[in-house]
Formats: structure tokens, C-alpha cells, sequence
């Protein structure tokens, strides 16, 4: 049996020869350049940073180390971390000695559910998970062994220590915040039999007779993990992990902003407008209903949520994914159907609308219909459930950081005075 800590140390003298190998010999080659607009636009397109976890091809959607997702959708999360962070697939006993290292480390301390129960009953779950974090953050390794002095090459060992650490408590930590949230407060304890999804589904207490929650939750968990680091919550986990802020500050920093309604919080917005259909129609539109509905909705200013992605511009394989687990799943839901006929209408309003770049659906559009369809009826703990899965990417991504010595994050910003000189205008 490997252990995933030996096998990304053996990996990782290939991983820091190659950069180092690159930088010395292309150092001052340009790789991209930036024109006016994308200084002023969210730096989109701009190449200027590295991501080896995984890759957004704007053409096929999320590739993880060279292999696209859609070949990956039957992994549970636990094998994903493995992958993002060594390049390869755990053998099936390697997985085992992940799943009881996880499960070693889950226990979240009580002090946690205190503070969380503390805070006024109308807290976003997104508000209390991030507390939730920094709360755990008095235990980070990384903090302890740098205020010792732990050397530079030490830094990713106390980093994946601290990732494990804090991935084996995230299912306990956000199911507390669903018990506290929505629920009586009282918690439910893990099942040593179940591994790291179906244990989240477990203690969140949502009846689950057919197991079927529990599946969806590891496709959910696994599909959200990584895409790449230019996204909100992993560019933020980047800058704040690159201050050697340890891994409870820098997943909060990227948790902070999963909760923005242009990004994660889209899940909890897709399933609002859903529901609002659903009640405006007394059930499932038709298409020529939807079509008048989704004007109203782009003439008032407002986004079609679960449409259209700053990096794709096809079909989010993650929405694939979730749709063929519907279609087996549940495939009479009728917000599931409702879905079904957003995706012939919406693409066609978006392109007569003529602004978004990319018509078609994104993972959104379907991830929180499904978490309905099984009993996860809070739209607003989508995003948690999101940010459990999405600090499996941003560990990975930061605990390599580590690993090559990416340095403190530091673009030079300009003023528009300057961008005028420069352009002489
Ligand atoms: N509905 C209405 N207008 C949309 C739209 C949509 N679904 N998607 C894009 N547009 C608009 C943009 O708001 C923008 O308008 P302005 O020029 O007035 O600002 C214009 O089309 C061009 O946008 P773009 O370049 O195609 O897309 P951006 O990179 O600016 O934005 C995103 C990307 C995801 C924020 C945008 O498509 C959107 O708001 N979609 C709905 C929200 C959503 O589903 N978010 C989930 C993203 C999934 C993820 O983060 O992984």
C-alpha cells in the first residue's frame, strides 16, 4: 500500500527540475501580453500563473492532470485529491490508507458547534463555514512549525498535514453548520463504515433510504473539486496561501469568495430561479412560457444563472455528468424536466440576446435541481457543499505551491493616468 505522502515526495524532484529547469532556460520568453481591456476586465485570458492540478479547456471544459473529466466522474473525491496532487490514481489499498487517514483525523472539536450555535439563526451557511475554519485554524501545523523555524523544504509537509486535517473535518464541520442551520443543533455522529461523501450525507441527517444522496454527494464532491486556479476561491486560496498564511486562513480566503453569486453562490441562485418558475407556472412551463420568463428576466438586468462561464465555451462536462445522473436517478423530478427545458430554450435567448460569450449550461444549472431531488431543500447550503469539495483543489493546488516555493503573489497594478500615457491617448 502507498501512501499518498511518500508518493508525492518521490514525484516531487521531477516536478521541481522541470520548473526550475524552465525558468532557467525561458525565463524572460513572454508568454502572454495584456491589452487595456483586460486590465480593466477581471485580467481574463491573461496568462500569469501556473496550475498543474488541472486545466479548463474553453473547448472540451476541466481536464485533471492531462485527463478530462468525463473519464473521472465515477471517482470519489479522495481518489481526486490523490490525482491533483501526483498526477496519478490511487490502487485500491492506497485509497483504503487514505480514507482511514481521513477518518483518523475527522473529529471536529466541540468549541467548533459552539461558536457556530453563538451566531444569530439567520447566518449564511457560506458565513458560518468560513468561521467554522478560521475557528480550527489554533490547530494548523504549519503555524506551529513555522514559528519553530521549519525550513523552506519543509513547508508542504506541514501544509498537506494541515489539508488533511482539514479535509477530513470539512464533512463533520458543514454538516454541523446544516444541523445548527437548518435542523434541531443536534449532531449526528460519523459512521466508521462509510467513507468520506456518503459520511457527509450521513451526519447532515436528510433521509437517504435508497443510498442515492450518498451517490450524488460523491459525484457533487468530485466534480467541484478543481478548475484550475484563475477561478475566484482558488486564485483567492493562491494569494493567501502565498503570504505562507496556513491552510485554514487561505481555504477560508477562497470559501469567502465561492460565496459570490457570480461564482458558487450561482447554485444557490439556479435553484431559486427554478423555484420561482416552478410556483409562477403552478408546475413545468412551456418552453414558449419559459422563453417570455427568461426576456424578463435578461431585460431587467438581471443573469440568467447556470448559463454561460468565463472560461468555457462549451457544455460544462460537469453539468453532463450531473445530467446522466438525473436522467438514471430522477428523471420524472419536475425540476429536473423544468432543466431540461431551460437547456432547449435559454441558449437560444442568450444568443438573440447577444451579450454572453457562452450560451451554454454550466454545472449549476443542474447540481442544486438534483440536491433538491433527494431531500437538500435549503438553497442556500448549495455552496457549502460546494466548499467542502472545492478545498480538495485549493489544498492540492496550495500544498504544491509549497512544494516548488512559489513566492508571495505580488502583480504590479497601474492608474489610469499611466494606462493613458502608455497608450498615448
Ligand atoms: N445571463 C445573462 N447575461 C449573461 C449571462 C447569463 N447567464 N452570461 C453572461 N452574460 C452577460 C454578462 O453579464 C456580460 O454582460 P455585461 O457586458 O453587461 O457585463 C456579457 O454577457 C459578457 O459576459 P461573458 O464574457 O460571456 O461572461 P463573464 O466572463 O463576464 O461572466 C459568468 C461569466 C459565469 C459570471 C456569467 O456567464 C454569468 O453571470 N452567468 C450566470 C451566473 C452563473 O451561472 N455563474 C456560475 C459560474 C460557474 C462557475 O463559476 O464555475
Amino acid at each position: 500500500m502507498a501512501k499518498l505522502k511518500d508518493v508525492f515526495a518521490n514525484k516531487l524532484p521531477q516536478f521541481q527540475n522541470e520548473i526550475k529547469g524552465l525558468v532557467t532556460k525561458y525565463g524572460d520568453k513572454a508568454i502572454s501580453e495584456v491589452t487595456v481591456t483586460q486590465a480593466y476586465g477581471g485580467m481574463r485570458g491573461v496568462k500569469a500563473q501556473v496550475c498543474d492540478t488541472s486545466t479548463v479547456s474553453p473547448e472540451t471544459g476541466l481536464i485533471v492532470r492531462g485527463i478530462p473529466l468525463e473519464k473521472i466522474t465515477d471517482r470519489c473525491p479522495e481518489e481526486m485529491f490523490w490525482l491533483l496532487l501526483t498526477g496519478e490514481l490511487p490502487d485500491a489499498d492506497s485509497l483504503k490508507g487514505l480514507q482511514a487517514d481521513l477518518a483518523g483525523r475527522a473529529d471536529v472539536p466541540d468549541y467548533v458547534f459552539d461558536v457556530l450555535r453563538a451566531l444569530p439563526k439567520d447566518t449564511h451557511p457560506m458565513a458560518m463555514q468560513s468561521i467554522a475554519l478560521v475557528a480550527l485554524q489554533r490547530g494548523s501545523k504549519f503555524r506551529k512549525r513555522y514559528d519553530e523555524g521549519m525550513r523552506k523544504q519543509e513547508y508542504w509537509e506541514a501544509c498537506l498535514e494541515d489539508s488533511l486535517d482539514l479535509l477530513a473535518k470539512m464533512p463533520a464541520l458543514t454538516a454541523g453548520v446544516y444541523r445548527i442551520r437548518y435542523e434541531d443543533g443536534k449532531l449526528i455522529p460519523r459512521d466508521p463504515n462509510k467513507d468520506w461523501s456518503a459520511n457527509f450525507a450521513h451526519m447532515m441527517g436528510v433521509p437517504d433510504p435508497t443510498g442515492r444522496l450518498a451517490d450524488l454527494m460523491r459525484l457533487y464532491l468530485n466534480l467541484h473539486a478543481d478548475h484550475e486556479s484563475g477561478n475566484v476561491s482558488a486564485n483567492l486560496c493562491h494569494v493567501c496561501g502565498s503570504a505562507l498564511s496556513d491552510p485554514y486562513y487561505s481555504v477560508a480566503a477562497g470559501l469567502n469568495g465561492l460565496a459570490g453569486p457570480l461564482h458558487g453562490l450561482a447554485n444557490q441562485e439556479c435553484l431559486k430561479f427554478h423555484l420561482a418558475l416552478h410556483e409562477k407556472f403552478n408546475g413545468v412551463p412551456t418552453a414558449e412560457q419559459l422563453k417570455e420568463y427568461a426576456w424578463e428576466t435578461l431585460n431587467s438586468g438581471r443573469v440568467i444563472p447556470g448559463f454561460g462561464h468565463a472560461v468555457l465555451r462549451c457544455t460544462d462536462p460537469r453539468y453532463t455528468a450531473c445530467h446522466e445522473f438525473g436522467l438514471k436517478a430522477c428523471p420524472d423530478e419536475p425540476l429536473f424536466k423544468l432543466a431540461d427545458i431551460m437547456l432547449q430554450v435559454v441558449p437560444g435567448v442568450l444568443k438573440e440576446h447577444g451579450k454572453a460569450k457562452n450560451t451554454n449550461p454550466n454545472v449549476d444549472a443542474l447540481s442544486g435541481v438534483l440536491m433538491y431531488a433527494f431531500g437538500v431543500k435549503q438553497p442556500p447550503f448549495y455552496t457549502a457543499i460546494f466548499g467542502v469539495s472545492r478545498a480538495v483543489g485549493m489544498c492540492s493546488q496550495m500544498i504544491l505551491n509549497r512544494a516548488i516555493g512559489t513566492p508571495i503573489t505580488r502583480p504590479k497594478s497601474v492608474t489610469t493616468e499611466w494606462i493613458k500615457q502608455q497608450v498615448g491617448g
